[in-house]
């Protein structure tokens, strides 16, 4: 027999598969439809480690199954291919980003094929094209028109020795990553995203998907939804202070108030308590935030840990009983949101251009539709320019441009988005024609593609990163919420269900980077153990959302068992049902005679089916294994057993289970079979051993189903090899059968 050789076959199919287009949607299928998306990539110079394809595998799985279940599934991946670490090797190295973009998904999108994963890559998108960013910037153009984008002076992260602006990721410490100057702030018109006018709906919606609790958690707190009132103080009679409460009803027992910022005009000064009408205090802290509620509190120590704590430290007056106010008693009633409106500016090179022009008549004014899009130029320096600006600032043939309007002389945005904005809708550009990429950015071109919307959206199942838990998740949800109200898709919640999956980290636990020389390159064990193996490895070495350890030398347990799955195969020769060696039955009665694999077979069919569901990877690998190991412990497999366990297998080790499939002689694919189903009735055995003699001695037993008649066991236990050795060439006299127990040869 042929040993088990992945690097042959695994090449073979992916082939095969690339070439027949499996994997592809149907667009002309009447199933129904199922939407699997992963956290696409960002395609860093690094390449592709063996963290990035566990939750691949997983979706990968799930998709499997549902296209065996009879879905018409899209499995989509592209690239996420704007932002800092690309730009900050271009400035590096001076080579064009784009070109290092192509490079690296190259290298990404060739390492991701070796693993068999059944991506639709006629579907492949990337946000650095401008076929795909033309649409970016028009979704921007319509956040302009509805209201909900404007321009605002906001502080940036600015490093006064390298004289650039940061990105938040490159201030650690407080300090510039690259010289680790103390960073300062600095005033800039920036363009703002309303994000705060989606709270409530950003919130309300969480009550209909299907995400862990604990993301809810993160996404209500990070929206931070406080319901309260806003009292006025009168202070020196003619003027008054506001603070922000929770608690109206402690006003009695508040005996200062605090405000925030540096030299507040009202600190130092005494208020009128409305509630007592006693002279307070006015302080300032840091504990108070200026841009929260009203940027000032009512202090009530009795009954805020921080309150008490400042008034102890200060000698402020505590009171501990005091009477509760009525919540309507004082004040108005106010909601606030710990949420604030999303700066959509960058000083940066790599991102998608705002498309709008500062016009001294006209104003700020957005490019036309037919303007777009607007394309990134070239420019010699992609490093941020010393006055704050993007490097875009410095190329004055594109800067100088007309206005839209008046036609008369007018300055682009030199400032571009942020590495967020592609991945804020890109599930619906998964689902774009043709025309969609080729066509023009109308909204008639737009309206053609809601047919598909309509189709695939909501994502049925999308896994990704705890990382992106709160920002990702909640600017995608607000895009596609913004674009369900003004009638450009169809739902208003993009993902119908959640799951995170954890990371995987390098032997000794420390997180794989290229900077600590500890990143394990997938090509290599792909190499050495199969795509099939690694697949296999990275479902079983533990519980998918916990975050685990790479052990390279757990890698052979998988790689043993797909062997042993392969071998299996040599047992089916002689497994016609009518040339078993322990009788000559039909399939039917065997199943009554050995009832044990035909209740662990419907057992795993269970096990593995609900697994997948629940992300139990790890234990429906375990069950296939025991049942594996199962039929490997007899002399004979069933074909339809072997089967069973192949297609069961097949979403795990895609490539072993179509080459044994086609070996078999099926013709067509192992991935388009339907899933097995199991025999409520048959998941309990009501098994029973019955032990055999020959004149009285016990020589041997079998198991069968307690029910087995007379005829069948005395058949069963006759041509046990172990009995016929004590049988022989004597003759049976006589044959004691006692139900479910025992049988008793006589012989002469
Ligand atoms: C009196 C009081 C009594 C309060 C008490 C709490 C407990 P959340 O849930 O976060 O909205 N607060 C108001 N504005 C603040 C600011 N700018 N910076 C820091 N703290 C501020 O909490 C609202 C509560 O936090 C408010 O209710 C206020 O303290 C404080 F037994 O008022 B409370
Ligand atoms: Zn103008």
């Amino acid at each position: 027999m042929k040993e088990y050789n992945p690097k042959e076959i695994e090449d073979k199919w992916q082939k095969e598969w690339e070439k027949s287009g499996i994997y592809k949607i149907d667009d002309n299928s009447d199933n129904p439809k199922y939407y699997s998306l992963i956290e696409f990539p960002y395609p860093s110079g690094d390449g592709l480690h063996v963290g990035h394809p566990r939750p691949y595998i997983g979706l990968d799985i799930v998709s499997r199954k549902r296209r065996m279940q009879g879905y018409n599934v899209l499995y989509p991946i592209g690239w996420d291919a704007f932002g800092l670490p690309t730009e900050n090797y271009a400035i590096k190295t001076g080579k064009n980003p784009r070109k290092v973009t192509k490079e690296n998904t190259d290298t990404f999108k060739r390492q991701i094929q070796s693993l068999g994963i059944s991506f639709d890559w006629s579907r492949e998108i990337n946000t650095t094209d401008p076929k795909y960013y033309k649409w970016t910037q028009w979704i921007f153009l319509k956040f302009l028109e509805h209201g909900l984008a404007y321009k605002a002076k906001m502080p940036i992260n600015w490093c006064p020795k390298d004289k650039i602006g940061l990105a938040n990721e490159e201030v650690v410490d407080g300090k510039c990553e690259r010289c680790g100057m103390e960073v300062v702030q600095k005033e800039k018109e920036q363009w703002m995203l309303a994000i705060t006018k989606y709270a409530d709906k950003l919130l309300s919606g969480l009550d209909t998907v299907d995400y862990p609790e604990r993301v809810k958690i993160q996404q209500r707190n990070w929206i931070g939804k406080s319901e309260g009132a806003e009292i006025s103080f009168e202070v020196d009679k003619s003027e008054s202070l506001k603070v922000f409460t929770t608690r109206p009803d402690t006003i009695f027992g508040a005996t200062f108030l605090v405000v925030a910022g540096k030299v507040d005009r009202f600190t130092g000064k005494y208020a009128i308590n409305p509630a007592t009408e006693e002279k307070i205090p006015v302080w300032e802290a840091e504990y108070v935030l200026a841009d929260y509620g009203t940027g000032a509190i009512m202090g009530v120590p009795a009954d805020d840990e921080r309150d008490m704590e400042f008034a102890k430290k200060n000698n402020l007056p505590i009171v501990t009983e005091y009477k509760k106010a009525g919540f309507e008693d004082f004040g108005t009633k106010v909601v606030k949101y710990k949420l604030r409106d999303w700066v959509f500016s960058r000083q940066r090179y790599w991102g998608e251009p705002i498309p709008v022009v500062h016009c001294d008549k006209c104003g700020t004014v957005p490019l036309p539709e037919s303007e777009l899009p607007l394309l990134l130029p070239e420019v010699k320096n992609y490093q941020p320019t010393d006055t704050g600006e993007s490097p875009l600032a410095t190329i004055e043939e594109w800067v100088n441009t007309t206005c839209p309007t008046c036609g008369g002389m007018a300055k682009r945005e030199t400032d571009t988005m942020p590495n967020w904005a592609g991945s804020s809708w890109y599930f619906l550009a998964y689902l774009f024609n043709k025309e969609g990429f080729e066509g023009p950015v109308s909204i008639e071109n737009w309206k053609l593609q809601i047919k598909n919307f309509r189709h695939f959206m909501p994502v049925d199942w999308y896994n990704g990163g705890m990382e992106h838990t709160v920002l990702h998740l909640l600017y995608s949800r607000f895009w596609n919420k913004f674009l369900f109200d003004i009638g450009l898709v169809p739902a208003s919640e993009p993902y119908k269900k959640r799951t995170s999956h954890g990371i995987i980290l390098a032997e000794g636990g420390e997180k794989m980077s290229k900077s600590k020389g500890n990143v394990i390159n997938p090509d290599s064990i792909v190499e050495r153990f199969g795509a099939d193996t690694l697949r296999l490895y990275e479902m079983f070495m533990g519980p998918f959302e916990q975050a685990i350890e790479w052990n390279e030398s757990s890698l052979i347990g998988p790689r043993r068992f797909l062997e042993r799955v392969w071998k299996l195969k040599e047992k089916l020769a002689l497994t016609k049902s009518s040339d078993v060696s322990f009788g000559k039955h039909d399939q039917t009665s065997l199943d009554k005679v050995f009832p044990f694999a035909t209740t662990l077979l419907n057992q795993t069919i269970k096990k593995v089916s609900e697994d997948i569901e629940t992300l139990g990877f790890n234990t429906a690998i375990s069950t296939l294994m025991i049942f594996a190991n199962d039929l490997d412990r007899r002399e004979k497999v069933f074909k339809e057993d072997y089967e069973t366990l192949l297609k069961l297998l097949a979403p795990f080790a895609p490539h072993m289970t179509e080459e044994i499939w086609s070996g078999l002689g099926h013709t067509s694919s192992i991935h388009r079979e339907q899933w097995p189903e199991f025999d409520e009735t048959k998941l309990v055995s009501d098994e029973v051993i019955i032990v055999v003699q020959v004149n009285g001695k016990v020589r041997g037993q079998f198991s069968a189903l307690s029910s087995i008649n007379e005829k069948d066991a005395v058949g069963v236990a006759k041509n046990l090899l172990e009995i016929q050795k004590w049988i022989g060439d004597k003759t049976v006299q006589k044959s004691v059968y006692v139900p479910a127990k025992l049988v008793n040869f006589v012989t002469d």
